[in-house]
Order: structure tokens, then sequence, then C-alpha cells
């Protein structure tokens, strides 16, 4: 069989750049928050959510280090998990979320023991670290590379909320004022280990399928909160089992 001719190094880029079209800012549940449509108990419901996420991400990343054999790219994917762990002196952005939390009016508690955790955003937050876990550390830092999108989304939250939800207290922010910065040289790093790595055509391909799956994670995630939140048919809301979770926010 002929070969096909790999991408050159830009035109990969920009493919994967392009899939962009498909991040979760277009999500009809985050267009509805960027522009004040949400109530506060899908604000809340999206926070308690996405704590799960965020919780995920340094497990994740440490499964990354798990599998790298790369001391050079080990000493810059570490400064990941200190991010969101934190460490003496910086509270990190698991902090920040449960500041966000406290700032939309949840508990700490709530978020630290996750009872708001819609099954569907489990599935696809589980999938992303089982496949960390067993992909190589070059194919699970090419899906952490939604993050190409992120600091947008991030800037847009900070544009928007202080005008649309007044009744969130702004020191709830910080997080989203971090990750500008945090997304921007992650993904420079995660970027160059991808156009490194995937060099033939197959492999350019595989990683375009990788994002998409990534992509496909957090379209899920917000599919799974607007059945809760926005059609009101949480799991199992027409049973009438009495011991139903409580995902009411
Ligand atoms: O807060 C986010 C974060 O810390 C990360 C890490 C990165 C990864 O390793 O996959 N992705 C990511 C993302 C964060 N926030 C999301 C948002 O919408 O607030 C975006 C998400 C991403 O684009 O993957």
């Amino acid at each position: 069989m002929t070969q096909v001719k790999p991408w050159s190094r830009s035109e990969f880029e920009a493919r994967l750049r392009a899939k962009g079209a498909r991040y979760h800012i277009h999500h009809p549940f985050q267009v509805a928050m960027n522009s004040g449509r949400c109530t506060p108990e899908q604000i809340r419901g999206w926070v308690a959510n996405r704590f799960y996420y965020q919780t995920t991400i340094p497990i994740k990343d440490a499964a990354i280090l798990a599998n790298c054999e790369d001391r050079d790219a080990r000493r810059l994917w570490v400064q990941r998990i200190i991010d969101h762990d934190g460490r003496e002196g910086e509270q990190g952005g698991i902090e920040a979320w449960l500041r966000l939390g406290e700032a939309c009016g949840i508990q700490r508690e709530e978020l630290l023991n996750h009872r708001h955790l819609l099954p569907g955003v489990r599935f696809a937050v589980d999938a992303y670290l089982n496949f960390a876990r067993r992909a190589t550390w070059q194919e699970a830092a090419c899906s952490s590379l939604t993050e190409l999108f992120a600091p947008d989304i991030h800037q847009k939250r900070l544009d928007n909320w202080p005008t649309h939800y007044t009744w969130i207290e702004p020191a709830g922010y910080h997080y989203f004022r971090g990750r500008l910065n945090e997304a921007r040289r992650d993904v420079e790093h995660g970027l160059r280990v991808t156009l490194d790595y995937f060099v033939t055509r197959e492999q350019q391909e595989r990683a375009l399928d990788i994002l998409q799956f990534k992509l496909d994670i957090l379209w899920t995630m917000l599919d799974a909160m607007t059945m809760a939140y926005v059609h009101n048919t949480p799991p199992y809301h027409n049973t009438a089992l009495p011991e139903m979770r409580d995902t009411s926010i």
C-alpha cells in the first residue's frame, strides 16, 4: 500500500487547531452561561460537576508522569500537578475551585463529597483518566490539547460572569484568572510534544482522533448537565425509588 505523505508541521498544527470548532465553548450550555441565561441552579450544578473534573486532572497528570521516561518532559509536566494541588504557600487550583463554589453558594463539603456528581459526568471524566493511564504519555499529552482553546473560554467567563451573575462573589473568579497563563504555558509544551511525536500521516490522523475523543468528553459532560439542570430530567427523575440520589443543587 502506498504510504500517504504526512502533513507538514504547520499543516498538522492547523488541523489540530481547526478542532476548536467542536470545543465545548460552542455547547448550548456554555453559550447560555456566557450570555447570562443560566439560572443559579445551573451555574451551581456546573461548578459542582466540574469539581470532579478538576480533582481528576492532577491524578491524570500523575498517570502521564508515571508513563513518561523522559526526564526533561517530566520536569515540565509535574508543574501541572502543582498548579492544581498547590504547595506550601500556593493554594492551587482545587482550592481555588472550592472558593468558586463558596462564591456561588456551595459549601466546600458539598463539593468535596461529590454529592451532586451526575453519572454522565463521572463516566466522561473517568474515561479521560483511564485513557491517560493506558495510553503512551505522548498520546495522553495530545489529549490535553483542548487547552489550545481554553484561554478564550476562561476570558469569556471573566468578561461575562461579573455582569450577568452579580449574585456570585467576585473572589470566586481567581481560578479562571490563573488558568489564562497556566493553560497557555501548558499547551505550548503539549503542542510541541504532539508535533514532535506524531510524524507519519497515520500517527497524525491518530492525534486528531485523540483530540476528538477529549472534545467528546468535554461535550458529554455538558450534555449530562443539560439533561439534569436545563431539561430537569436527571437520572431516575421519573422513578419513585426513595433512595434516589439528590442531584438538586
Ligand atoms: O481548568 C482546566 C484545566 O485545568 C485543564 C487541564 C487540561 C487537561 O489536562 O486536559 N484541560 C483543562 C481544562 C480546564 N478547564 C476547562 C474549562 O472549560 O474551564 C477546559 C479544559 C480543557 O480545555 O481541556
